[in-house]
């Protein structure tokens, strides 16, 4: 018994307890009904008559020795309950960084924005797609340089090839097919050309194309739409100017200018001295181009225009390289927080 005394003894200053249910835990192990401390009083009676008064004594020492501990470890804890309690909540938090979106989205929804005020709807389609929506329904000739292996890539070969998207006409084509006149849709997505990487271009990028049929829809309706995108995106101010271009899809096509933002048309080195800056392509919707989708080119007419979101955002933000959008660069990108 006295080996069993001294073994409690010993150990009691290294007991401890973190909460208040293994601190109560502890209590009852050591000094509970069936606890450690309780069962020696219970052997004590046990205890040879010589031996009584000097084992009572230590006994009474553990229990007092025990009771003491316990208490003390109560009152550690209490202390840790009071601080936290007296937690200043008032106090401001620890601040978690605020992410932004990316420039790219911001240029393309406020593209969107400018032409849903027109009246259009946004219409998306698959990024992976057959020849004939990407190509042929789009007059491209068969000997066209965009069907070839260095221009496009391509997910299958053969007779009618898989292919990733090179511009989202194929999605304006999705349209026609299941639509009827009036078509009045904007069609943003991710393209692919197979492309080398630079600052200016890249094998991958966004696109904003436009579709409008109906009737007598003309070429003066298409240059007072874009107009109205101009001066939306880069200010009350600007001018365009049209020059003749050619696309398999438009007759007549035009590439669209608008004054540059920097020296007003003066001319300075973002506009290459030139005061012009060029944002999209545009013309009046081939009359084959209708057929292949079975609209009546007799009876509807209609404008298209392309521009990639890309050149926009550059142009807004004068940022030089183009693969900054792509890198994800903090640093890059958070500059953009408040442009939302
Ligand atoms: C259909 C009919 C016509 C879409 C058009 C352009 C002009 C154009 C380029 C701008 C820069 C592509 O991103 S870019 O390289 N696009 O210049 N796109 S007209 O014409 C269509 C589309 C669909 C059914």
């Amino acid at each position: 018994m006295r080996s069993k005394i001294d073994q409690l003894l010993a150990e009691i200053d290294s007991l401890t307890a973190v909460s208040r249910e293994e601190l109560e835990a502890l209590r009852v192990r050591l000094m509970g009904k069936k606890g450690s401390i309780t069962a020696l009083f219970d052997d004590f009676k046990q205890v040879a008559a010589e031996e009584k008064r000097e084992i009572g004594q230590l006994l009474n020492v553990l229990k007092t020795k025990a009771a003491e501990h316990i208490n003390a470890l109560r009152d550690v804890l209490e202390a840790k309950t009071e601080t936290s309690a007296s937690t200043d909540l008032s106090m401001p938090g620890h601040p978690a960084p605020s992410g932004a979106r990316h420039p790219l989205s911001i240029v393309r929804n406020e593209i969107i924005d400018i032409f849903k005020h027109l009246g259009y709807t946004v219409a998306e389609g698959p990024e992976v797609e057959d020849d004939y929506h990407v190509f042929g329904a789009l007059n491209f000739p068969p000997e066209h340089p965009a069907r070839d292996m260095q221009d496009t890539f391509f997910v299958t070969t053969g007779d009618n090839p898989v292919l990733l998207r090179t511009h989202t006409s194929s999605v304006q084509v999705r349209s026609m097919e299941t639509a009827r006149p009036p078509i009045r849709i904007i069609c943003p997505g991710r393209v692919f050309r197979n492309e080398a990487i630079s600052a200016r271009a890249h094998c991958i990028f966004h696109q904003v194309e436009g579709l409008y049929i109906d009737e007598n829809v003309s070429f003066a309706d298409l240059k007072q739409s874009v107009l109205y995108f101009a001066r939306e995106m880069f200010g009350a101010d600007v001018q365009i100017r049209l020059r003749p271009s050619y696309f398999p899809f438009t007759e007549p096509s035009a590439e669209v200018d608008v004054s540059c933002n920097i020296c007003k048309g003066k001319g300075c080195n973002v506009c290459k001295y030139t005061g012009w800056l060029e944002i999209m392509g545009c013309g009046m919707v081939d009359p084959n181009v209708l057929e292949a989708s079975g609209i009546d080119s007799k009876k509807y007419t209609g404008f298209a225009f392309g521009m990639g979101i890309e050149r926009i955002a550059m142009l807004k933000w004068q940022v030089k390289d183009l693969r900054h959008y792509f890198e994800n660069d903090v640093r890059f990108l958070s500059q953009f927080k408040t442009a939302l």
